[in-house]
């Protein structure tokens, strides 16, 4: 299978985010990539290519045009006011009964409007990584509306938090969206989006919340525990048109093989009922037993039996990178799913 990533990626090198209380080492960063890159020209997966510019126009499909012109000049104006030794981040968020009628003037109000966490850090960098990684998913999209069976966009960094109008859980443009909506806008009538990232794909829900055409199947740590708290709970069903389109799979930490095939089991259920004709598959591997701020017991060797499920839908596939911070073994784990996925 081809490969699509961008050196860019390293321009987003946050240097702290806060967590437990603590201003730490950002979790995402450039070694995840580049281990997972390592891995596939080891095993021979396929050609690793560069991906082609998209431009604005189908970022603009996703997220609102609001939020992008924030994005690219947040660095800038955050420069302007607090100087360039400092990543950019939100202190500030609105509470239920706040008016977010306005957009506020202050880069810090703007952070903190545009935002829901304190773990993201915006850099010199972000804007063009974030862009670099949209057009990686892109660039797969395209693979499969010319007849491939399946593609890797290894994206960083990741986008399934990034909404129409948010960022946040490390993400900014949300990579699985903006390729779902172009593989729409390419002809495919249905397309169903799976997401096996350890945490809830909140950006991905909220986008398609009210669309019918595209089914959103989330399998994750159950919200009431776990990252991002405020949705991915099960009777999250979708809206309007959206309304069955939506389904959250909740499981407990601790989380075995065991018990991830069966919820496996049932969204392979329902993206068959659904009549996708093709699969975006948001591939986050911090599932794995020995991810540092995760709390499933998936083994190495289990990400090849993910990926031999996921080829048992028969769809043609276009994997896109998110979480997992295991670094020294997200490489294996993430080259797994993959070829087990080629293997079947
Ligand atoms: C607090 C920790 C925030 C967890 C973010 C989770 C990111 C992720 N700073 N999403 O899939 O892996
Ligand atoms: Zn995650």
């Amino acid at each position: 299978m081809i490969v699509i990533h961008s050196e860019e990626h390293r321009l987003q090198a946050g240097r702290s985010e806060l967590n437990d209380g603590q201003l730490v080492p950002c979790y995402e960063k450039p070694a995840r990539a580049d281990i997972v890159r390592a891995r596939i020209e080891a095993v021979g997966l396929g050609p690793v290519v560069e991906p082609t510019r998209h431009g604005i126009a189908p970022l603009e499909r996703v997220h609102d045009a609001g939020y992008l012109g924030f994005l690219q000049t947040a660095w800038d104006d955050w420069v302007a006011e607090h100087g360039a030794d400092i990543d950019a981040l939100p202190l500030n968020w609105v509470a239920p009964g706040m008016s977010r009628r306005r957009v506020p003037r202050s880069i810090d109000g703007r952070l903190g409007f545009y935002s829901f966490d304190a773990g993201t850090p915006i850099t010199a960098g972000t804007w063009r990584a974030a862009t670099s990684a949209a057009d990686s998913a892109l660039t797969g999209a395209d693979r499969l509306r010319a007849g491939d069976r399946s593609a890797f966009a290894l994206c960083r960094p990741p986008g399934h938090h990034a909404g129409h109008a948010f960022y946040g859980g490390y993400c900014f443009l949300n990579n699985a969206a903006i390729a779902a909506q172009s593989l729409r806008d390419g002809g495919a009538a249905r397309v169903a989006v799976l997401d096996v990232d350890y945490h809830h794909g909140n950006g991905t829900q909220e986008i398609f919340w009210e669309r019918g055409d595209v089914l959103f199947v989330s399998i994750h740590a159950d919200p009431a525990d776990e990252f991002p708290y405020f949705c991915g709970h099960a009777d999250e069903t979708g809206a309007g048109a959206g309304e069955g389109a939506n389904l959250n799979l909740t499981l407990p930490w601790g989380t075995d093989w065991n018990a991830y095939a069966q919820a496996l089991a049932v969204a392979a259920a329902r993206i068959r009922e659904f009549g996708a004709d093709a699969l975006v598959l948001s591939l986050g591997a911090d599932t794995y037993g020995g991810d540092p701020i995760s709390r499933f017991r998936l083994l190495s060797e289990d990400f090849l039996r993910m990926g031999a499920a996921i080829a048992g839908l028969g769809l043609p596939t276009l994997f896109v990178m998110e979480g997992g911070y295991a670094v020294d073994d997200l490489g294996v784990n993430v080259a797994n799913v993959l070829t087990g996925f080629e293997q079947v």
